[in-house]
């Protein structure tokens, strides 16, 4: 499902982050030192290839909220936008942070006047944040920052499993 708001298309897709080939910048649910692992991360960087490594090593490390910016190696993307989340009952204010996350990465990208961006679910996989909590503060976040977004004009939502897919859609359609 897609919506259009101030210009930008914000939609919700389900399927893998690593196979975007008509966004530019891919965003990647990172650790603190940028190095690849599970679930997001690993699949990034198993497509990238061990280039992404060493170009992020000298990044590293990143705090929660915090995002930084590389190329895609051998991934279909120019760019991969780093961001960490925060670890769910641990990182606080977990919310604050996760709003962040989206806020930083997409400023990032317009900086770098990057058209199009894809999103995975930052935080709802190994770092424990409840995906419907999750959801309602991505989405709102990017909803608000459409505003200010002068050359990012679609943000697209890759979501791995169906019911992670049901929830965006449905936050995504219930956000005024
Ligand atoms: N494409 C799209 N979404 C995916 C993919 C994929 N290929 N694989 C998993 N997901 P996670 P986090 C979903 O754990 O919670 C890493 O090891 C997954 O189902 O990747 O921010 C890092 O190194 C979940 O909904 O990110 C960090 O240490 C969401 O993406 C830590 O995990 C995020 O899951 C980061 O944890």
């Amino acid at each position: 499902m897609k919506r259009d708001i101030n210009g930008v298309t914000v939609e919700c897709v389900q399927g893998d982050i690593a196979g975007q080939r008509d966004v530019a910048a891919v965003v990647n649910a990172a650790n603190a030192e940028l190095m690849p692992g599970g679930g997001v991360a690993g699949a990034i960087h198993r497509t990238a290839g061990p280039g992404l490594a060493e170009e992020c090593r000298p990044l590293a490390p990143i705090h929660p909220g915090e995002a930084v910016i590389t190329g895609g190696h051998n991934l279909p993307n120019r760019h991969v936008i780093h961001t960490l989340g925060p670890v769910y009952g641990q990182d606080r204010p977990e919310a604050d942070l996760l709003a962040n996350c989206y806020r930083n990465s997409l400023n990032l990208a317009d900086e770098h006047e990057i058209e199009s961006v894809a999103f995975p679910a930052i935080s709802t996989g190994i770092f424990g944040y409840p995906v419907e909590d999750a959801a309602e503060v991505a989405l709102r976040t990017v909803l608000e920052e459409t505003e200010r977004l002068r050359n990012v004009r679609l943000v697209r939502f890759v979501l791995h499993g169906e019911r992670d897919l049901q929830v965006h859609e449905r936050v995504l359609s219930a956000l005024a």
